[in-house]
């Protein structure tokens, strides 16, 4: 596809007015938007919300008798501040380019979210409308690292600065926690019932670690509140599933060329979607399975299968990739050698430790990922995939490595990943030498500790917060030393690294 300078397009601004006259290959809400309601309200209004839940809204909005599942949005981020001028801007709408594996594009205009509250300039309307009678679910997509985990203890960071500030000032919140206990505070106080607080983030059993995580923080807040949430507040579990690379300006040009549409922020994604949610809610929901999600009672080990596969998948080939010097997830799977090592983690390391689950055959899953990975159209960016992964990590792989060394089972695909982080973290460069760009909240210690690596080989794993007492485990630090020794030579090829690493382990696997 040509594109043509922005400038050079005469385009109309996505809004209300303008729907009427799109093109007829855009598919436009065609619901009354006037006569929506927010029956939910939204924290975390990122590219992976408005490409799965909203659009599942979207979806259920055509069926009659729904106007009450509408969707206020809420940006608790000083960095949303853009985010909310556009939506302002553009009524709400956006628009959303879904890219099939065959080059197929659906176009469409997602008219779910009626409304959007950026928390720094109005504390006060959040907490309201968090507790107004209308909002009968929370839910969240505020990344692995919103929901302050310590992965050692498994609950809440009781150091994190954010949350100390939230506990000692509840009438100022900052963090979701806060503003989720102001407002919850304010329907106990009215005799109001609880509403449901839904997570939506890739984290197993994520229902379950918001609601310990919630109440640990009430508890040291106001014990009272914590009783009442406690018996009031349901948090089911859901595995959530969309590839949704970062908008880059050619999807904004996109949009402009074939639509004659400025859209400052379209959403551009894969066509698989999935959403598996436990049947558990405080005071009612959207019937999400009349759009295409599934409910079921216990989403477990959907959710393992998910982490565990796909996005650890990602975390693989985004870090070896990124070393190689591939930039997209598509780039390196289309690898041969980069596939190979993929599908012999999956295979070796993973499958074994997952449950059976109806209707799911985990060959065909696994073959299905590689599919979704190759998707030449979705050019999802390693960046986007390596950024956070010390939040990632933890439930992603270092649990995977944890279960297998726990049965004596070989990990060495995984630990080969491990120390690629330390490398990556150490000279945050690749093979040529080009500077990586790394986004990661713990950026500073994972480089502290990555630099003492040519004198204490395994000073990477010394960070406990992340890996607890993994480098006591003769197995691991044997083969992370193995691995590091070979990425840290002055001829080092991750290529052949891996290579070595799978041939090595096939081999034993023979014996
Ligand atoms: C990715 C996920 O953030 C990541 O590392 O693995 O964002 C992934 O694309 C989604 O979970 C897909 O559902």
């Amino acid at each position: 596809m040509t594109t043509t300078p922005l400038n050079e397009i005469q385009s109309t601004s996505l809004n209300q007015l303008t729907l009427a006259n799109l093109p007829s290959n855009i598919d436009v809400p065609t619901y009354d938007r006037t006569k929506l309601t927010a029956g939910i309200v939204h924290i975390g209004v990122g590219g992976f919300h408005r490409a799965h839940q909203a659009v599942y809204i979207n979806e259920l909005l055509k069926t009659p008798g729904s106007e009450q599942w509408g969707i206020c949005g809420v940006g608790l981020l000083e960095n949303n501040r853009g985010l909310r001028d556009i939506l302002v801007k553009q009524d709400y709408l956006y628009s959303l380019v879904v890219r099939h594996p065959n080059g197929q594009i659906d176009n469409k205009v997602i008219g779910s979210m009626i409304d959007f509250l950026f928390a720094p300039d109005n504390k006060q309307a959040v907490i309201d409308k968090l507790a107004h009678n209308d909002t009968k679910v929370v839910s969240l997509t505020i990344t692995e690292g919103g929901y302050n985990l310590n992965p050692i203890t498994g609950d809440l960071d009781l150091e994190n600065a954010s949350i100390i500030h939230d506990i000692t000032n509840p009438e100022d919140p900052t963090t979701a926690f806060g503003y989720i206990a102001a407002a919850l505070q304010l329907r106990k106080s009215q005799d109001m019932k609880a509403f449901t607080v839904q997570s939506c983030d890739n984290i197993q059993h994520n229902g379950a670690v918001t609601r310990k995580m919630l109440l640990t923080f009430t508890q040291q807040q106001d014990p009272e509140l914590s009783q009442w949430i406690e018996t009031h507040v349901e948090f089911p579990n859901a595995m959530v599933d969309r590839i949704t690379p970062v908008t880059t300006k050619a999807d904004i040009e996109y949009v402009a060329e074939n639509f004659g549409l400025t859209d400052e922020w379209p959403i551009t994604c894969e066509s698989f979607s999935q959403w598996v949610i436990e049947d558990n809610f405080s005071d009612g929901r959207p019937n999400w399975d009349l759009a295409g999600a599934q409910f079921v009672t216990d989403v477990t080990p959907f959710e393992k299968m998910k982490i565990r596969l796909l996005n650890a998948g990602h975390s693989v080939l985004g870090l070896l990739g990124s070393i190689h010097g591939y930039a997209t997830i598509d780039e390196t799977v289309s690898d041969k050698d980069f596939a190979e090592y993929l599908r012999a983690f999956m295979d070796l390391e993973v499958t074994p430790l997952l449950d059976e689950l109806d209707g799911i055959d985990l060959e065909e899953y696994k073959d299905t990922l590689i599919e979704r990975f190759s998707n030449p159209n979705i050019k999802d960016s390693l960046a986007r995939i390596c950024s956070e992964s010390s939040a990632k990590l933890p439930k992603f792989l270092i649990a995977t490595i944890n279960e297998n060394l726990a049965v004596g089972r070989d990990c060495s695909l995984a630990t080969l990943v491990i120390a690629t982080w330390c490398l990556y973290s150490d000279k945050q460069v690749n093979q040529a030498l080009e500077t990586l760009d790394i986004q990661d909240a713990m950026h500073d210690e994972l480089a502290e500790y990555a630099h003492k690596t040519t004198e204490d080989k395994l000073a990477f794993l010394r960070i406990n917060s992340l890996f607890a007492d993994l480098i006591e485990q003769p197995a691991l630090s044997k083969a992370y030393s193995e691995a590091i020794d070979e990425l840290y030579s002055p001829t080092s090829n991750i290529k052949n690294i891996m290579k070595n690493t799978l041939s090595q382990k096939l081999a034993a696997e023979k014996l």
